[in-house]
Formats: structure tokens, sequence, C-alpha cells
């Protein structure tokens, strides 16, 4: 492991006791405090999170070592090793997530934030989790693809009873299969996913892998969607298919952070989906593989290129690519309505339609009328046109050439050839070698060639065979 890792996790660890706090809840009851002080004796400690940057690395500090990933936006869930077990605290309570700067959304998720923090162990481990449901209704979670018994696969009602109000649950299993997985409830799950409640887990090889690389960088987020009108605070938790809030861990673009990678870094990028609909996700400037899925990593032998691959409902792909064009390279999900914030669902065509004095009449009656995508829609990414309060603007971020005219699903590969190893932080805009850049041709412009009109002016005709011609009848 390189020093500076270490120091970066000194750093984290340190930031982490200064945002730690404890769990008190029962302990605020005066004639409960003895009871309540026994009970908690055997709990670890849950970790809250309140920044939505992205933390560094957590490199453990207990157990077999690994090379750890890094959850864009998010964070992994510190342990305890308790008589060579891994015990997390998971706490399920509402949080209220900045989707984007100015947009705050009132979430549930786990421990401070909406995704959860990633949990990372090592194929082999023993596993303990406690759950605490701080939330206003039950709960449970599902390990979402692992091997395990059946009474730890959190289906309320098939594999155990919710854990009620207040109360704190614990699943033990041992992780025995490498690979990506996610986490979420399976109790009243179409209400506490629609508010966030989800998270990502990693299983870590013990040892070398035949199938599975060793990488430089090794990023993990999920997708996620929410329908918030704007100008409100809450999700609809009734929607089935129109979600407004295309996430990438709970943030939308330009709050997404960028992947900061090293010239020719081998990188690896996990992702879960945990919306109600496919994202084709693509990568700009590289090709990558598919190096792993749901069921695992895939062997070498059924692994072709790619540069767009469609991450399904319930789904998780793992991709690795070697990172070895310089430059600032876009990744987001192909699906364009996907790239774009709230209100990008009702608003009609415009384009060809003249508008010249209608403006200025409505204008009359309500002065802050503005005409909205006569030319296409490209106009809304510089207009800065007043949004309702608490509301992620449409298509924003901006680039050293302009607007991006993006949103949601999308943000930036950033390859550098000074990046330094163990550093994941924005180097800031490409510097584009001289020459490199399409720019306007200022030579002499093309003579413009007109076809001749045809003298020919007699009407075409459609010739339709019927199917009751020759060769059709029984
Ligand atoms: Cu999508």
């Amino acid at each position: 492991m390189p020093p500076q890792q270490h120091i970066e996790k000194k750093e984290f660890m340190t930031n982490n006791n200064t945002r730690r706090q404890f769990f008190a809840g029962a302990a605020a009851s005066v004639a409960g405090l003895a009871v309540a002080r026994s009970a908690l004796a055997g709990l670890p400690e849950p970790v809250i999170q309140t920044s939505v940057d992205t933390a560094p690395p957590l490199i453990p500090s207990t157990g077999r070592p690994y090379n750890p990933v890094v959850t864009l936006n998010g964070w992994t869930l510190p342990w305890r090793m308790k008589d060579g077990v891994k015990e997390f605290h998971l706490v399920a309570e509402p949080v209220v997530r900045e989707v984007s700067p100015g947009f705050k959304v009132n979430m549930w998720g786990y421990n401070g934030q909406s995704p959860g923090p990633t949990i990372e162990v090592v194929e082999g481990d023993r596993v303990r989790i406690f759950v605490t449901n701080k939330l206003p209704e039950h709960t449970t979670i599902h390990w979402h693809g692992q091997r395990l018994p059946s009474g730890m696969d959190g289906v309320g009602g098939l594999n155990q009873r919710a854990i009620p109000v207040g109360k704190t649950y614990v699943y033990e299993f041992e992780a025995r299969r490498p690979g990506t997985f996610m986490y979420h409830p399976h109790a009243d799950e179409m209400v506490q996913m629609a508010m966030g409640m989800m998270g990502m887990w990693v299983t870590h090889p013990k040892t070398k892998h035949p199938h599975i690389s060793e990488v430089d960088r090794d990023f993990c987020f999920l997708l996620n969607a929410f329908d918030v009108e704007p100008g409100s605070k809450t999700p609809k938790i009734n929607t089935m298919l129109d979600f407004n809030i295309w996430c990438w861990n709970s943030r939308v673009f330009p709050a997404i952070d960028t992947l900061n990678v090293r010239l020719n870094d081998r990188v690896r990028i996990r992702v879960g989906n945990l919306t109600m609909t496919n994202h084709p996700i693509h990568l700009h400037g590289h090709e990558f593989l598919v190096t792993g899925t749901d069921g695992g990593p895939t062997p070498p032998s059924t692994r072709w290129y790619e540069v767009t691959t469609d991450v399904a409902v319930g789904q998780m792909r793992q991709i690795e690519l070697i990172a070895d064009e310089e430059g600032d390279w876009a990744m987001h999900c192909h699906k364009s309505h996907h790239t774009m914030n709230a209100m990008g669902h009702e608003v009609p065509t415009m384009i060809g339609v003249d508008h010249r004095g209608l403006v200025r009449k409505i204008q009359k009656v309500a002065p802050d009328y503005m005409l909205m995508g006569e030319r296409g829609m490209a106009d809304m990414g510089e207009m800065q046109m007043p949004i309702p309060d608490n509301t992620a603007p449409m298509m924003t971020g901006t680039g050293q050439f302009g607007p991006l005219e993006m949103g949601g699903m999308f943000t930036v590969f950033k390859v550098r050839k000074d990046q330094k190893p163990g550093d994941y932080k924005d180097p800031g805009h490409y510097k584009f070698p001289e020459g490199t850049v399409a720019q306007e041709w200022t030579g002499a412009p093309l003579p413009v060639v007109r076809p001749k009109a045809s003298a020919d002016t007699s009407q075409a005709t459609a010739k339709a065979i019927k199917p009751s011609a020759k060769g059709m009848s029984h």
C-alpha cells in the first residue's frame, strides 16, 4: 500500500471522529438509563456521515487487506472487529440529502445519508450487521445478490419479522462470494426505495482471483431516481415510471463528483441500478469490458468490448478499462431524458413555432413570462430563468467552452498524466494541447451547387401487391 493512502486514511478517520455522533436515543430517558446503557454496551456506535463529498478510500485497519473502493459522493462504513467478526451498525432514519447545491430533499436513508454507506468486506469474512430502525414505520434489509442463510435474506414476513420502530435487529452471515452487491429494504419496499433507502456492498476476493484483476482505481455508485415536484421537498412515493430527478447516489449533475484518474490507470467502475427503469451507461473516449455482474466476476472468455452497457433494474454491472486517453470524457446514461432534471417532461415542443408578438402580449399580464424552446432547448442552459425554490436547474454545468446543457445522470471521467497515485481530487479543466480542439472553419467556403429542377412533372405511382395476389391464396 503506498504510504500516501495511509495518511489519507488517518485524515479520514480523524474527520469521521469529529463527525461521529453517538447513538443515544434510549439514554435520554432517565428512568431507563442504566438499562439502556447495558443494552447498548454490545452495540458498535453508529458512524453518521454529514458530508455529501466523495470520501477518500477507507484503508482497512483490521482483517485481511484489500484495495478499497471509492463511492461517488458517498463513503464506506467503518467496522468494529469483535472476536474475529466484522461488526457494522446501520441506522435506518429520515435524512435530508443535498441532491445539488440549493436543492435539498427529505429522504429516508442510513447513517445520515441516502444512499447509505458502502459496506466493504473480504470473501470469507464473518459479518454481523446491527440495524436500528429510526423510521416512522417498520423496515428490513435485504442483502441483494448474496449467498446467505435464508433467515438472513431480509424479506419481511417471509424470512423474518419486520424490524419495528425503535428496535435493533442483527443480521449475521459469511460473505461467501466476491463481487458487487446492493442492500435495500424488503418491507414497504415501494415507499422506502422511492424515499432513497439503498446502499452498495463490495466483497473483495481473499486471494488473487483468476477473474478479478487488481486495479489502480475502483469506483462505485448506485443509479437512483426520485419524483420531486419543482418547489417541493419530499419525493412522491406512488410514482411508477414518471420520475424527474435522475441521480447517481442521490446527486444530479453538475453536483456528481468527477471520476479522476491517472493516465494508464487500470480502472474499475461498479454501477448498481435501483430505479424502475434501465440505464445504458456510456463512457466516451475508451472501450471497456464488463468484468462482473450480479452473479460475480465474468469469465474472461465471455467478455467483449463495449462503450455502453445497459444496467437493468435490480442489476449490477462492473466495467474495467485502461485510462490511456488523456482528457475530459463524458460519462452518462444514454437515455437523453435522464440527463435532464425536473421540468424535462411537460415542456411542449416549440421548435419552429413563431412567437413574435405573442410574448409581448403575454408579458402584459405575466411580466415574468419567458419563451422556452423556440430554437430547440439549448437556450435553457444559458437563460438562468427563475426556477421555484428548492429545485435543481433543468440542465446546467459549465465547461471551459460554455454550458454543457446536461443534468441528471452525467459526470466527467478525467484522465491526467500528473494525477498522483491515490489522489482523487478534481484536477480542474483539461488543458487541451494546441490545435486539438474542434474549431470554426475559416478557409474559403465551398461553392453552393444546386441540382437542376427535373423536367418530368408526371406524378409518381405506388404499386401495391395485395394479399389476394398469386401465391398468397390458400
Ligand atoms: Cu438512464
